[in-house]
Formats: structure tokens, C-alpha cells, sequence
């Protein structure tokens, strides 16, 4: 299959590309690599030493035979450029990760949530625009967020996007539908995906587009079959207050020798998912495309669900870390359950890799092994989510 990536440069990204470069499909890499400019910009850089584009697809045709192309290209921007581009590969899917994709990083000033609105939300409109102006058939697969849900229900598990509902019309008749489940985002950046997806339920409806939007949860680890097959291929590892996500970062400040920043009381319940899963979800939606005419098919791609305070005493048993409780600089719930549904991924043939002790050991293994290369000073998360926590007052911690 012919896949152009949006964003192939970046954490998700590139060892996607790798893994449906391996597994024979036509990959061509687009990218603008805004992401290693906001490394430059927070003076964070990828724990890893991720290589340059030139060296990464290299050593990728040295090792596999296989060759990835790979164009730079604002998909934000430049539309003309993302037309023509259609128009000269033709391909068969595009998957879209060309999104800013960090909370903190997107509620940081008014410039960031700017840049962030900007930029996802023109990008993901350009791209549905385009597929529309080329007149091809070509499947998009958008990585989305479980965020999009928010993070409390009422006691039931989280539907894969469609909530049923029973409306009383009268009071002898009730309409029975399905709607997309009310969304309830915790950040400007999740915000963009609630947008996203109004998008897409607009173009799969008027234009009949076929899509899939995978609504993902935090991913840990690093690596993948691919990634680690060489130095040259190795995935970024973010641990900095903006871009580290909780567990990555756990497991970053114990190889360091740095306390376990907990958020609050560290009851926030969250859906996860291993990166070695994640590519192969995106394989298995590239495999399985809706239909023309479907509505938009929505997949919740998460394994498991962990209470973070749990996550960082489980790092602890293991490694010896220490554990902080710090000062939630977001506006979250601090105790919430969360019960996910991800049959359709599992109905599909996907034997999720769940948090184990062999595998938490080999990340912080990993981080021990450029542990030099960390500034301690980019470790606590200073974007803070509104104005008053600013001026220094805790954010009322009611479930949001
Ligand atoms: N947290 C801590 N300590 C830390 C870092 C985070 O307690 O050092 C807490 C946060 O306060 C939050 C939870 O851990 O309650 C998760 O934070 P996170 O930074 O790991 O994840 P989040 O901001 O939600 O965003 C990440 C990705 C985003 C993706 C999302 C999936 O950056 O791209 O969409 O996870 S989900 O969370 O399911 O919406």
C-alpha cells in the first residue's frame, strides 16, 4: 500500500513509518520538523540522540533494502504543496500525526495555545480538503486522543466514539440513535482533536471520505522492533515538563537519580498503551478501512488504564526512586476511574503488550544509558493551566 505519514519525524511518527516501511508498504515521510525546532525553543532535547532525517533514512535502506521518501512540507501551510503532492504519489492511505501533541507545551501563553490551534486545525482541514480537491479515494488515518472523552464517566465504560442514546419525543415515543460521545477536553491541545473530529464527521457525511480516527492514550516506551535494530534509528524520548508524558518521565527521573513528580494526589486514572502496540494499530486501521459512505470509524487504541500515583510506586518497588507529591500545575480532576472499551482492536487480532516489570526495566535501562545527556533544570513542569495558577493559587480540583 502506498501510505504517505503526516509527521513522520516525531515520536509516533517515525517508528510508524519504519514499521509499515518493514512490513512492505510505500512509505513517503511529510514533515515540516517543527518538532526539532520546539526542542531548540525550550532548550529540551530528546534524551536519545535522534539523528537527522538524512542519516535515519540511510541507515533504514542500509539495513532493510528498503528506501522511505521523505518531504519537507508545512501540511498547516502549505496547501498548494500538499495538493500537488496527491496528485504525484497518488497514495493509498495517509496517516496524520501532524499535530502539536503536547498539553503543557499548548497552555504555556497565548502564543502557544495560538500556534497550537493554528497549526492542528488548519492542518488536519487542509488535509481533508485536499483528499476532497484530488478526487481520489484515499483512506485517512488520524491519531486522536482519548482526551477527547475526558477522563470521568458515569460509572460505564468509554464506547469507541458513539454514545447510544434513547431521547423521549413524547410521552409515549422514544428516538433511539447513536452520537458521538460528548467531548470534554482538559487542554487546548485536546481541544484541537475535539475539533478534529467534527471535521471528520462533516467530510465522512458530505463528501463521503473514508476515515478513522484513533483515539489514543499515553503511550510509554521507546522503542520498537525497528527502532532498536540500530543506533542510527533510535526514537526521541521526551522527559522534559512540556513533552515527557507521566510514565516515560517516571521511569526517566529514576534512572537520574531525580524524585518521581506526582501531580497532586496522583489519583488521575489514565488509558495507556505500549509504542510497539501502537504501530501495530495503525497497521491493523490501515487494513481495515471504513467503507465509502460509513460514518467515521473510531477506535479507542489503549491497553490498560493506571491511576498515575500507582504507576509511581510501581517504578519505585522497582528501581528504588523516591516519590514526591508536587503541586498540580494543570486544571484535572485528582481522583477520577476510568473504564475504556477496546473491543474493536482486540476483535481485530491485537494481543496488547500490558505494563510489565521486564519492560518498565529495560526504558529506565535505556535512560540510565544517556542519563549524561539530561538537564535536570527541564524536568518539572512549569506550564501551568490558567491565570490564577499563575498568580500562585491552586486550581479548584472539582471533576472537570
Ligand atoms: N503527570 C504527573 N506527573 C508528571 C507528568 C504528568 O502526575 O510528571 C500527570 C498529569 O498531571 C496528568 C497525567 O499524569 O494527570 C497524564 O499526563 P501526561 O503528560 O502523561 O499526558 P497528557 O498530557 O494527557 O498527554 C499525553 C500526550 C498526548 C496524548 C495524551 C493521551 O502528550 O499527545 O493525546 O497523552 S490521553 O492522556 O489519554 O489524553
Amino acid at each position: 500500500m502506498k501510505v504517505l505519514v503526516l509527521g513522520g519525524d516525531g515520536f509516533c511518527g517515525w517508528p510508524a513509518s519504519l514499521h509499515l516501511s518493514d512490513r512492505g508498504d510505500a512509505v513517503t515521510i511529510v514533515d515540516n520538523f517543527s518538532r526539532r525546532r520546539i526542542d531548540e525553543e525550550l532548550g529540551a532535547q530528546s534524551l536519545t540522540p535522534i539523528r537527522s532525517m538524512v542519516e535515519r533514512r540511510a541507515a533504514w535502506k542500509e539495513l532493510s533494502g528498503k528506501q522511505i521518501d521523505v518531504v519537507e512540507l508545512d501540511v498547516a501551510q502549505d496547501y498548494q504543496g500538499l495538493k500537488e503532492l496527491l496528485d504525484e504519489v497518488r497514495p493509498d492511505a495517509i496517516v496524520h500525526y501532524a499535530e502539536q501533541r503536547a498539553a503543557p507545551y499548548s497552555m504555556k501563553s497565548a502564543k502557544h495555545k495560538r500556534y497550537t490551534i493554528d497549526n492542528n486545525v488548519n492542518a488536519t482541514h487542509n488535509v481533508l480538503c485536499a483528499i476532497v480537491d484530488s478526487g481520489q479515494d484515499i483512506h485517512l488515518v488520524h491519531l486522536g486522543t482519548m482526551g477527547v472523552y475526558g477522563y470521568g464517566t458515569a460509572g460505564m465504560a468509554i464506547p469507541e466514539g458513539y454514545l447510544e442514546v434513547r431521547i423521549p419525543v413524547t410521552t409515549d415515543a422514544v428516538v433511539e440513535t447513536e452520537i458521538l460521545y460528548p467531548t470534554n477536553p482538559g487542554s487546548i491541545y485536546h481541544m484541537t482533536k475535539v475539533l478534529d473530529q467534527s471535521m471528520f464527521a462533516y467530510y465522512a457525511k458530505n463528501d463521503e471520505l473514508r476515515i478513522t480516527d484513533l483515539h489514543q492514550g499515553i503511550v510509554w516506551g521507546t522503542n520498537t522492533i525497528q527502532t532498536n535494530l540500530d543506533e542510527r534509528l533510535i526514537n526521541r524520548f521526551d522527559y522534559d515538563g512540556d513533552y515527557g508524558t507521566v510514565l516515560n518521565r517516571f521511569l526517566m527521573q529514576a534512572a537520574v537519580g531525580y524524585p518521581l513528580t506526582v501531580h497532586g494526589t496522583g489519583g488521575q486514572t489514565r488509558a495507556f498503551i505500549h509504542i510497539q502496540d501502537m504501530v501495530r494499530c495503525v497497521a491493523i486501521a490501515l487494513d481495515n478501512p471504513p467503507q465509502v459512505g460509513e460514518r467515521v470509524k473510531i477506535f479507542n487504541q489503549m491497553t490498560e488504564t493506571h491511576r498515575v500515583r500507582d504507576l509511581a510506586n510501581l517504578v519505585a518497588s522497582i528501581t528504588g526512586a523516591s516519590v514526591e507529591m508536587v503541586p498540580d500545575p494543570r486544571k484535572e480532576a485528582q481522583e477520577n476511574e476510568l473504564l475504556v472499551n477496546n473491543d474493536n482492536f482486540l476483535g481485530l487480532g491485537l494481543e496488547p503488550i500490558t505494563l510489565n516489570e521486564g519492560l518498565l526495566r529495560e526504558i529506565n535501562e535505556t535512560a540510565a544509558k544517556y542519563a549524561d545527556r539530561a538537564d535536570h533544570s527541564r524536568i518539572p513542569a512549569r506550564s501551568v493551566w490558567t491565570a490564577a495558577q499563575q498568580a500562585g493559587v491552586p486550581a479548584s480540583v472539582e471533576d472537570h
